[in-house]
């Protein structure tokens, strides 16, 4: 049973999660830095418990002084959330030996699906489709050249340790493959401490479809239905929906039999997401494995009508999960949209600063995801998540409708956000036609270059 958890985060999500302990009666701690002290979930929490400075590695990485500040305020649970060390199998494992359950699946598993060529061939041999690729490292062109005689080019050179998109290299011939390799491999080396890479044929324009997936202590796992991702910006998601808009019916059932495929074969606990490409034919690959909560989990808990975070709670309390097949066909629409704190005229360069006004939208089908409140200063030490737009519609257009409305309505001055940019998006002719994939976002700049360079918040007529 979990009693108290510790909430390792910060911002919305550490928000989402003491929303989600206070729903069920469960205790809590937030853990914040020095430049969190006056933030909302530190000032909404029962207890909260200062961890360091602002500086990511002296608080929310510092494993030691996360597990001292849980034991110190006698909880018997952590909530990493997203991003810091919320898939660091280390901080897991610790956590393990001192008796604290960390909310998520076993440090072994995050360890596992952590290394991305591992991920692969797990997947692979469990009988979940994967992109052609190499059968682990490759460690020199010889090497490469044998894996691609069977694969083709062009190729995709990724890093072991990445994920996310970072350290990618295209090479379309033998004499790219050659120039590039060892490139690749010095920047993983320096990104990621392990200059370990992996080479998978390259899908062109692929979609970025993602599973949910729930799992229990007792072997329940089910597929939770899909999310597609494919609108992003330098591997950053802007915009995520759920149901995935023109996913053939055949190709969306595979996708979650896979999907629960893959869980199983890990030996999955809690809340996990399988990405996927899906190219143009509906052909479908496994990608990676995030063990975590994701930062678009509402528009999967929109349409399922489940509360994730709840979920991970109870099924690190040893709860049962047990759904029908109906439970799982999704009601509606749901699309959410991330307000940053980036500056779209200076080419989306983050700022830091006070928020003056805050007026989040309302009315029907929306929800808003924030720990903004007026006069709350963004501090320049973190992401720049500001709030996350979620709409809900019986039908994908009516949540499009809904969304930009919200949009409209939404107010924060004092410092530029992305809202603007995100409003153009979500009401361009091709966004409305569900014609997106992962280079959507980079055609549309294209096409609207000048007017994204001249975007600016609205400010209210009473101002
Ligand atoms: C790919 C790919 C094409 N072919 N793999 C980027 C993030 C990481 N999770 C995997 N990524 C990609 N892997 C093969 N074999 C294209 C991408 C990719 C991408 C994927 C999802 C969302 C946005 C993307 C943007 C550029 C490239």
């Amino acid at each position: 049973m979990v009693r108290k958890v510790l909430i390792a985060n910060r911002g919305e999500i550490a928000l989402r999660v003491l929303r989600a302990c206070r729903d069920l009666g469960i205790d809590h701690v937030v853990a914040y830095s020095e430049a969190d002290r006056d933030s909302l979930p530190v000032r909404m929490a029962r207890e909260a418990v200062c961890i360091g400075p602002a500086t990511v590695s002296k608080s929310y990485t510092n494993a030691p002084g996360l597990i001292s500040a849980a034991m110190v305020t006698g909880c018997d649970a952590l909530h990493p959330g997203y991003g810091f060390l919320s898939e660091n199998s280390y901080l897991a494992d610790i956590c393990q030996r001192v008796g604290i359950k960390f909310i998520g699946p076993s440090a072994e598993v995050i360890a596992k699906m952590g290394d991305k060529a591992q991920a692969r061939q797990i997947m692979k041999q469990a009988g979940v489709p994967t992109v052609p690729g190499s059968d682990g490292v490759i460690r020199d062109v010889a090497e490469a050249r044998d894996a691609i005689r069977k694969i083709g080019y062009p190729v995709l050179i990724k890093a072991v340790a990445g994920g996310g998109g970072r350290g990618m290299r295209i090479a379309g011939n033998d004499a790219e493959l050659a120039r590039f390799l060892p490139v690749a491999q010095a920047e993983a080396e320096s990104a990621f401490g392990s200059g370990d890479v992996y080479i998978e044929r390259y899908v062109d324009k692929p979609r970025h479809v993602e599973v949910q997936v729930l799992a229990d202590q007792h072997g329940h796992v089910y597929a939770i239905g899909e999310r597609d991702c494919s609108l992003q910006r330098r591997h950053q998601k802007i915009v995520e929906e759920a149901p995935a808009p023109n996913l053939n019916r055949k190709v969306r059932d595979n996708l979650m039999r896979a999907a629960v495929k893959g869980a199983k074969a890990v030996g999955y606990e809690n809340a996990g997401t399988l990405e996927f490409l899906v190219d143009a034919n509906g052909n479908f690959y496994f990608m990676e494995m995030n063990t975590r909560i994701q930062v678009e989990h509402p528009v999967t808990e929109r349409v399922s009508g489940l509360d994730l975070v709840e979920w991970q709670l109870m099924i690190a309390s040893g709860d049962q999960l047990k759904l029908e097949r109906r439970d799982l066909e999704p009601n509606g629409h749901s699309i959410e949209c991330r307000v940053t704190a980036e500056d779209p005229a200076l080419d989306f360069r983050p700022v830091a600063g006070r928020v003056n006004q805050f007026v989040p939208p309302g009315g029907p089908g929306i929800r808003v995801d924030s720990h903004l409140y007026p006069g709350y200063v963004v501090p320049p030490d973190y992401d720049s998540l500001l709030a996350k737009v979620i709409s809900w519609g019986q039908t994908r257009d009516q949540a499009i409708a809904r969304m930009d409305r919200a949009l409209a309505e939404l107010i924060i001055t004092g410092i530029p956000t992305s809202t603007a940019f995100l409003r153009m998006l979500v009401t361009d002719e091709k966004f409305r036609r569900g014609d997106v994939h992962t280079g959507f976002v980079a055609e549309f700049m294209n096409r609207n270059e000048a007017l994204v360079s001249t975007l600016q918040d609205k400010t209210p007529n009473h101002l």
